[in-house]
């Protein structure tokens, strides 16, 4: 007898299988629909007006030690990166979400908190009882109160919060799937530094990690499990360890380009300490998720200069210039450099200015490119 021949049933897609696992056994945040609504309303307004729009994720993600976290892993970014660059988009004119770890910089207000000056020293009292800025801030306060109005006024500016690794992971989904309507106008900015690693739900304690074994007795009488994540060598006593076992964080960003954000221009950064291969895995990042640039930068230089890679072309490097130089290029002292800084030797620069000035205006001129290309490829279609 003959075997029916089986159907043709596509082999299972394996991102997508990770997707649905990672996001079943991670809970989203509290928050999750009252965000959504808002940021619905916000992308529909300004899909409906055609603006482009761009989401900006800023700031570090936690790592929770314990479901009911009293302990987490935590990285270095304070945010600066992306609350400057929001402010360098809305000038460019698109509108912003800013999604951003809660409590870290925020576009305007950067300009007065985390500094080591408190806000009160920026203001002095005034006539009749009143508070103003003092006189050596007021012309800068000034500007930054208008742009900062008129964000909000113009409802340019949507500021969200995300905490954890698996928070950031769940709103940046959201979101990305919410930003169909504005197709190629939608524009994502992945600035936020997220972590690599984290503890799975199934291996965490749900409440907070012990130091000592004092409670053995009492949970072992009650029959409640023990939580369980010490190493068991001899030589140093078990109640006194904690040994963290991190799982990798599944990588999303195919998923982000492929199924969450098919039409966008989506923008990744990589970060790295070591010059000798910050290039290299930029470049594996953009081969490995196909999305549009990788805006590679080192731990000690970020701030001082980025490079571009996106397919197709050569390496691209932005500095700031070195003090006095006015023209921003690819030169600091008339050398054409294609190697990073020596962050021991950086060039003093003019403190007024911001690298995030010289990247979003090469970022927008990629965008509009990527858009009108968009547009004249759906007209011939
Ligand atoms: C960056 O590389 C940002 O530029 C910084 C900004 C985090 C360095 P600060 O907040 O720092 O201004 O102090 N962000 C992305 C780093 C990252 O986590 N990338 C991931 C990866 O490379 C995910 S796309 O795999």
């Amino acid at each position: 007898m003959m075997d029916s021949i089986p159907s043709e049933t596509p082999p299972p897609n394996l991102d997508e299988l990770a997707e649905d696992h990672y996001f079943k056994a991670n809970p989203p945040p509290k928050d999750l629909a009252k965000h959504t609504k808002l940021a619905r309303e916000f992308i529909d307004f300004h899909a409906a007006a055609g603006r482009p729009l761009v989401l900006v994720t800023s700031g570090g993600t936690t790592v929770p030690l314990e479901k009911q976290t009293v302990r987490f892993i935590d990285n270095f970014s304070a945010g600066t990166r992306g609350a400057t660059s929001a402010e360098y988009f809305l000038e460019a004119g698109y509108a912003v979400l800013f999604l951003h770890r809660q409590f870290s910089l925020l576009p305007f207000s950067r300009h007065y908190s985390h500094s080591t000056d408190c806000f009160l020293d920026f203001l002095k009292e005034g006539p009749n009882g009143s508070v103003v800025a003092r006189d050596d801030d007021a012309a800068k306060m000034l500007d930054v109160l208008r742009k900062y109005r008129h964000a909000r006024e113009s409802n340019r500016l949507l500021v969200l919060p995300f905490v954890s690794i698996s928070d950031y992971l769940h709103e940046l989904r959201s979101i990305a799937q919410l930003m169909t309507p504005l197709g190629p106008r939608g524009l994502l900015y992945l600035a936020a530094a997220v972590s690599d690693f984290f503890v799975p739900p199934d291996r965490m304690s749900e409440h907070k990690i012990q130091s000592t074994n004092a409670v053995d007795p009492i949970k072992a009488a009650t029959t409640e499990e023990v939580f369980d994540n010490f190493d068991s060598s001899p030589a140093v006593p078990r109640s006194k360890r904690l040994v963290v076992d991190l799982d990798p964080v599944p990588k999303f960003l195919k998923n982000l380009v492929e199924g969450w954000s098919p039409e966008g221009m989506i923008v990744s950064f990589k970060l790295e300490t070591d010059p000798s291969i910050l290039v290299h895995k930029a470049r594996y990042s953009l081969d490995r998720y196909q999305h549009h640039l990788v805006i590679g930068n080192l731990l000690s230089t970020r701030k001082w200069e980025v490079v571009f890679v996106s397919p197709g072309v050569a390496d691209r490097w932005i500095r700031l210039p070195a003090a006095g130089k006015g023209e921003a290029d690819e030169r600091i002292d008339g050398v054409i450099k294609d190697e990073p800084l020596d962050p021991r030797t950086l060039p003093e620069g003019d403190p007024e200015m911001e690298i995030e000035g010289l990247i979003i205006p090469a970022v927008k001129e990629m965008h509009d490119k990527y858009i009108e290309k968009f547009v004249r490829r759906q007209k011939k279609e």
